[in-house]
């Protein structure tokens, strides 16, 4: 979809855009499910890369301190936990750069990957950079589906981070999808960005080929240490917008409303699953920061008549349009 598509949706009356997202959600998603994910920061802390809204870069004196990786056994015990307490999906997010192959370290997360594929639940990563390489490598462990975000326009994103490029991003996300992995990318709302910036991100996430096989909408969690730290919330309404664009840029992805729903009233959340939202991340903690109890996620999904939905790990990205080329992605 286009800058001008979207703008011109953008600019509907409310109604008249979720109206929209709602018919184009219902002839993708007619279920009425919501994908329960639970993440597990596996390496949290100690990062070099300075993403100015995260707790856990080392230039910042923020409240997270520095661990190594998880034992497997440890991560094991997390993943069985999660798929017993009905989540579909297991993402594991690092605090790194990106990976290398021939690193004992990948070597390591690679044998931690293999045994939570046994387990039947669609399998996340989230270790940064990758070249095609490591790529390949994380898809023949068992990888379902590898986490990137671009987070903000290609424009507004030097003055978020500075250690590596958009371009760089982009990169990354071919490289995993060349390897036969899904693609989870999306974004942040909240990080000093206009209108045109939020626009211009879901511009190029539509334009990946294959889109996304979902699509996380993160709101900033001013954490206390970081640059971002006094950032004031999102407006609730924006990202309902957001999210009915998001649901209509990429129809067949999930939609993840993200970070940021322990300052989402009830309410809030439902307009958010009724314009087209339909995968939260679920326990108690993100990877650093709160997130909604579970016994009170499961109230409001049974409430609303939803069900969570059932495992799909044969979930491929969507099909490539063969008719366009599946070239690099260009900032
Ligand atoms: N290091 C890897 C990377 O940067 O891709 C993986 C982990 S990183 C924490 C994953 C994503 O979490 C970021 O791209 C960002 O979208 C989101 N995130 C991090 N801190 C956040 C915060 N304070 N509020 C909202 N989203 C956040
Ligand atoms: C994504 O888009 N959001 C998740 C997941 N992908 C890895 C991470 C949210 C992190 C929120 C801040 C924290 O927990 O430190
Ligand atoms: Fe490191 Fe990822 Fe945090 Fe950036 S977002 S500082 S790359 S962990």
């Amino acid at each position: 979809m286009t800058f001008q598509e979207l703008n011109d949706l953008y600019q509907l009356p409310l109604f008249d855009l979720i109206q929209r997202s709602r018919s184009v959600h219902e002839e993708n998603w007619p279920a009425g499910e919501v994908q329960l994910c639970t993440l597990l920061s596996i390496k949290t802390g100690g990062c070099s890369e300075d993403c100015s809204y995260c707790a856990q870069s080392a230039r910042y004196k923020s409240d997270v301190a520095p661990e190594r990786l998880m034992e497997k056994c440890q991560i094991m015990e997390r993943a069985k936990a999660a798929r017993d307490n009905g989540s579909t999906r297991f993402c594991m997010g690092a605090a790194w750069r990106g990976v290398r192959e021939g690193t004992q370290r990948f070597d390591q997360v690679l044998d931690i990957i293999q045994d939570v594929s046994k387990l039947g639940m669609e399998v996340c990563v989230t270790l940064g950079e990758l070249g095609p390489n490591e790529a390949v490598r994380l898809k023949d462990a068992g990888v379902t589906a590898y986490n990137h975000n671009i987070d903000t326009s290609p424009e507004h994103y030097p003055n978020i981070v500075t250690t590596h490029t958009f371009q760089d991003r982009l990169n990354t996300i071919r490289h995993a999808q060349d390897a036969g992995m899904s693609i989870c990318c999306g974004g942040i709302l909240g990080l000093g960005e206009n209108t045109e910036d939020r626009l211009k991100m879901l511009e190029v996430i539509s334009s990946f080929n294959p889109q996304p096989e979902s699509v996380p909408i993160n709101s900033l969690m001013p954490m206390p240490g970081t640059p971002l730290a006094k950032s004031s919330g999102v407006d609730v309404f924006e990202l309902v917008r957001i999210i009915a664009l998001t649901r209509l840029a990429v129809p067949k992805a999930k939609v993840r409303l993200s970070a940021g729903r322990t300052n989402l009233s009830e309410e809030a959340q439902t307009i958010c699953f009724f314009a087209g939202a339909n995968s939260i991340f679920y326990g108690d903690k993100l990877l650093t920061a709160e997130n909604p109890a579970v016994e009170k996620d499961l109230a409001l999904i049974n409430k609303l008549g939803l069900s969570p939905q059932k495992p799909n790990r044969a979930q491929a990205a969507p099909d490539s349009d063969e008719a366009l080329p599946r070239k690099p992605h260009l900032a």
